[in-house]
């Protein structure tokens, strides 16, 4: 029987140069493979260039794991980010649901909704005009009508500019802003589930007439990923390091989160140095913060 009713990922930015975040991904797959209820909440791999990554390796590679993860479930969602969404048509394939921008709906037997993150982050506001700028241009077309080289390069040459700009953010410019959170909560989600900020954390939000709890899971790292489980009902940040799923004392706040656990009372600090080396670097951060 399997481990968990319900399992949730996201954040994994995976490619051939990743290998010991692939070796972690391989243990989780044959560690959760068979788990009734699965969800990837995007940033599956550091860039996707659509159907022609099948023909790499890496992109065979990629989609055998996850189809090998919806074949044992009964239910498999994904929800896009911002660097995956041209695997929208191999996630059909492999046996996912896609939901471009949210799920909402019933998982493990809860309400709930499930989001990438990004569009919670409404301050990031050169962020949200890159996503509609990106999500609108043709992809179908482009696909069709750019080479398999000239595809793989154009990809890479765009997440080298995102990398700049991530290096800078700070989480409260930056973070998961309240606003639509507490829609979702007000729509009738108990739990919310996302990742895009790379900084675990959970704490409830109160809509209308009800409280819901939001779950955010990291990035994945050579020691590991805080993923989303779920038994009996309950959802929980578990960290799964390899080789086994932890508890994990997840921080009520959205702050910088380093390797490793960080105790809650080191979390200010290490939000501090974060700040300050930004500050140094960069003189226009200081400017606007
Ligand atoms: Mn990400």
């Amino acid at each position: 029987m399997a481990e968990f009713d319900g399992v949730l990922f996201s954040d994994l930015h995976l490619s051939e140069a990743t290998e010991p975040l692939n070796a972690i991904f391989d243990a989780f797959v044959d560690r959760v493979a068979g788990t009734p209820e699965i969800a990837c909440l995007g940033d599956l791999t550091e860039y996707w260039i659509g159907y022609m990554h099948l023909r790499l390796p890496f992109g065979k590679y990629l989609f055998d794991h996850m189809q090998r993860l919806a074949k044992g479930a009964k239910r498999a969602i994904f929800v896009p980010g911002n660097r995956d969404f041209l695997f929208n048509g191999q996630a059909r394939k492999a046996g996912y649901e896609v939901h471009a921008n949210v799920y909402e709906g019933e998982f493990c037997g809860r309400r709930v909704a499930f989001e990438h993150g990004d569009r919670f982050c409404t301050k990031d506001i050169d962020y949200q005009k890159f996503r509609r700028w990106f999500r609108k241009l043709p992809w179908g077309f482009l696909q069709l009508v750019i080479t398999e080289k000239r595809g793989h390069k154009l990809a890479q040459n765009l997440r080298k500019k995102s990398k700049a700009s991530v290096a800078r953010k700070n989480v409260s410019a930056f973070g998961i802003q309240p606003e639509k959170v507490q829609r979702l909560v007000t729509r009738g989600a108990e739990v919310v589930v996302c990742g895009h900020v790379h900084s675990p954390f959970s704490r409830n939000y109160a809509g209308a007439k009800n409280v819901g709890r939001l779950m955010v899971m990291s990035d994945w790292r050579p020691d590991g990923a805080i993923v989303g489980t779920v038994k009996n009902g309950e959802f929980r940040l578990m960290k799964f390091d390899g080789n086994d799923f932890h508890p994990f004392e997840a921080p009520t706040e959205q702050n910088v989160y380093a390797y490793g656990d960080i105790p809650r009372q080191l979390a200010p600090l290490a939000q501090a140095a974060a700040e300050s080396e930004t500050r140094g670097h960069d003189p226009q951060a200081a400017s606007t913060t």
